[in-house]
């Protein structure tokens, strides 16, 4: 950190409850935010850790009218889910509360109201689009069309989904109402606009000129920003779902979720800490830090400090935004509205007690400079042979040969040969990298040298074979031995922000605790070193001097169960597991992942397309039957009538041999009976056709196809998507009849 804080307040960007968290959700924000907040909180940082479900925005008004409940029922169901989800992952916010709270709705008024009371906003009559059918206006997601940016198809008014752009609805094109389909109409509406354009000189110095160091794709999109000119953005909308505007003459607007949304942080810090939150919004002495996804760094980087900045008040602004890029499933992007999604909650049902796996895989494949892909493939590979195989393998071989032969007891070491210093001597490079690779936001490098612990270890124990060893010279397998259990502690401090429940479970077999310091969820209590019991680390109340002792016996540990309370500045150290100590029952501390699994999984994926194109296909068709063929030149009435149309009937009817397009028919005109070869075996078969009454052009010249004489032609009508039907009249006739 560039200045010496006394505490660290990390946000996660609100998800927005009208529907589950997903994979993409939790690389580009949630996983990142935890490893950082335990890592910080194991550095003996003081750390608030704050979230929330977003409530309002027209998203949930959307799915509420299409599933008939109301908007309350969405944001219940889903911040349940929600929040469920990110506990099952060991991601535990010291608050995760929601903006249709009471406290929520104070503050974001009260905010919104001294703005407007200091005159801080410019008021504008514009025209919106307006459903004209569904008497209403249309904010943000209430309206789709074409993205300018990208050409894809279902943009949004305030977003596109395929390439990211914000985007507002007058960009759109061809836009649609999302609620009845009509074309929108432009209707007068009056509402309030932070101006961004005068906070545009301080944004350039505050980031610009302050901020090099963000992360390029931040930094960059701030630039153009505010190259490109800052605009007075809306903060109200004509909605009635959401904050009402707390002015007169505001019935029927509330305020823009944008608006509302960032001021969820706030609220929520203010629910946990009512008398002591303002230490961690207006104090220079804490450090705040968002993380978001690249999607929503306008609002954290732009309007959100410019909203601070008006109201003033001494609120601080963010020393970093780590935004991270989109995540891809299966080489697509990831879509909640086509389910084309791993949905947190459903990964948890699907595989059990695998938290850390997710979290290990989306923090290896984390897209923090670039978009990125999951596979499922990938992410069983790397259990397998990664966790499973190197991980897992080397502390199960450690502590079952710990147990095997001297009974669960750490042996005390003998003179160390040089593989073995030379091995220990590799910890301490890499915790230096994985702190560096941590306090830069590169988690994916920090989980590399966490792992390349694992590697070391791993290599350790299989060149040294102390099964081999033990035949012979016991001694020397207590060293090997006594080498092993102490980069498995080493394991158990450095996974701790990666794999939380797997490193709360290597603790376990090691018989050790973890001083994984403050937080903040039990309110204003004093601030303890808290131990969480089973929220990803075995921890337990102590005291706080406990956690100044290094890893020699922490004599105030109320936790008692343990001579070794181990913290981060013990990693790399020399024994960390005093000669004596007594392990805990060795246990997997992972599992491989079977094929089966996957296959379910790709199953899934692979309905779920089918379904989509099915879906696609058919609206295409829809939309394509609705295009109409142009009408033709004008011909005379007596061109006309030397066309002689008839009624007939299918006699017979037969597939043409190595065709796919043709029937032969033998049908009666009432004039004769005659065969006509017509290109629709692929409307009809030659049963279908048999007995049916349609109409024929009989004096159109014969003409031989496919080696049959073929005299007239059937009158079939055909759609713009390419479906053809025969003609017949309303009621059966006699077959000749002229139609004219
Ligand atoms: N609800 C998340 C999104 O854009 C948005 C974040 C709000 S953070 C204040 O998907
Ligand atoms: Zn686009």
């Amino acid at each position: 950190m560039s200045k010496n804080y006394k505490r660290t307040l990390v946000t996660c960007a609100l998800p927005y409850a009208n529907g589950p968290v997903h994979i993409g959700h939790l690389a580009g924000v949630y996983v990142p935010a935890d490893i950082y907040v335990r890592y910080l909180r194991m550095r003996g940082e003081d750390v608030l850790y704050v979230c929330g479900s977003d409530e309002h925005g027209v998203p949930i008004t959307i799915k509420a009218r299409a599933q008939g409940v109301s908007p309350q029922d969405i944001v219940d169901r889903y911040h349940r889910i929600i929040k469920d989800s990110f506990s099952g992952l060991g991601i535990n916010f010291d608050i995760y509360s929601r903006t249709t709270s009471d406290v929520h709705e104070r503050n974001a008024s009260e905010f919104f109201r001294k703005l407007y009371t200091e005159g801080k906003f410019i008021t504008k009559e514009s025209e919106q689009y307006y459903d004209p059918e569904a008497k209403t206006f249309l904010a943000d997601r209430y309206i789709v069309g074409t993205c300018p940016k990208c050409g894809a198809e279902g943009a949004y008014g305030d977003q596109c989904e395929k390439c990211g752009s914000t985007l507002s609805p007058e960009e759109l094109i061809d836009p649609k109402s999302k609620l009845s389909g009509a074309v929108p109409v432009k209707k007068k509406t009056t509402h309030w606009y932070l101006p961004l354009d005068r906070y545009e000189k301080w944004l350039s110095e505050w980031i610009l000129d302050g901020h090099k160091e963000w992360r390029s794709n931040v930094y960059g999109q701030c630039k153009s920003w505010i190259d490109g000119g800052l605009q007075p953005r809306a903060v109200s909308r004509d909605l009635d779902w959401g904050v009402p505007v707390p002015v007169e003459g505001a019935e029927g607007k509330v305020l823009y979720v944008w608006f509302d949304a960032p001021i969820g942080y706030i609220s929520n810090t203010q629910e946990l800490l009512p008398q002591s939150w303002e230490k961690w919004w207006k104090s220079e002495d804490t450090r705040l830090v968002h993380f978001i996804g690249k999607d929503n760094i306008v609002f954290h980087c732009i309007v959100f400090p410019s909203m601070l900045k008006a109201y003033g008040d001494g609120y601080i602004l963010p020393d970093n935004v780590p935004a991270n890029e989109f995540l891809n499933l299966e080489g697509d992007k990831i879509s909640t509205s086509r389910n084309w999604a791993v949905w947190a909650h459903e990964y948890l049902e699907d595989f059990p007690g695998k938290a850390d796996v997710m979290r290990y895989v989306l923090t290896a494949n984390a897209p923090e400079t670039k978009d990125n892909d999951f596979s499922w493939k990938d992410f069983q590979t790397r259990n397998n042979s990664e966790l499973v195989a190197i991980f897992g393998n080397f502390v199960n071989r450690a502590i079952v040969l710990t147990h095997k032969y001297f009974e669960g007891v750490v042996p005390a070491a003998g003179e160390l040969e040089d593989i073995d210093r030379e091995t220990l001597a590799q910890i301490l490079p890499l915790r230096k990298s994985l702190e560096d690779n941590i306090s830069q936001f590169h988690f994916r490098e920090a989980l590399k040298d966490a792992m390349g612990i694992a590697r070391v270890g791993n290599k350790y124990i299989s060149d040294a074979e102390p099964w081999k060893v033990a035949k012979t010279d016991m001694a020397r397998c207590a060293t090997i031995l006594n080498v092993s259990l102490q980069i498995c502690a080493d394991l158990a401090i450095a996974f701790e922000p990666f794999t939380p429940f797997a490193a709360e479970k290597l603790r376990k077999m090691l018989g050790v605790s973890l001083c994984a310091g403050t937080d903040h969820r039990k309110g204003e209590q004093e601030t303890v070193n808290t131990y969480r019991e089973g929220e990803g680390s075995a921890l337990h109340t102590v005291p706080a001097s406990c956690c100044g002792e290094a890893a020699a016996k922490c004599p105030d540990c109320s936790c008692g169960d343990s001579s070794v309370c181990l913290e981060w500045d013990n990693l790399g150290a020399e024994s960390l597991l005093p000669a004596g100590h007594r392990l805990g029952e060795a246990e997997l501390l992972f599992a491989k992942i079977e094929d089966e699994a996957i296959a379910a999984q790709l199953d899934r994926l692979a309905r779920i397309k089918a379904e989509r194109e099915a879906a696609e296909a058919a609206a295409a068709a829809e939309e394509a039957a609705k295009r109409i063929e142009p009408q033709k030149d004008p011909v005379s009435f007596d061109d006309f009538g030397r066309m002689d149309i008839r009624t007939a009937t299918v006699l017979e009817a037969e597939r043409v041999p190595k065709t796919d397009k043709l029937l032969k028919l033998t049908i009666d005109t009432g004039i004769d009976q005659r065969t006509i070869v017509s290109g629709i075996a692929e409307y009809y078969s030659p049963e279908e056709m048999v007995g049916k009454q349609i109409c024929i052009l009989a004096n159109l010249e014969p003409r031989k196809i496919r080696g049959i004489e073929s005299k007239g032609m059937i009158l079939m009508a055909k759609q713009g998507d390419g479906k053809m039907r025969f003609i017949t009249p309303a009621e059966a006739l006699v077959n000749g009849a002229v139609i004219g």
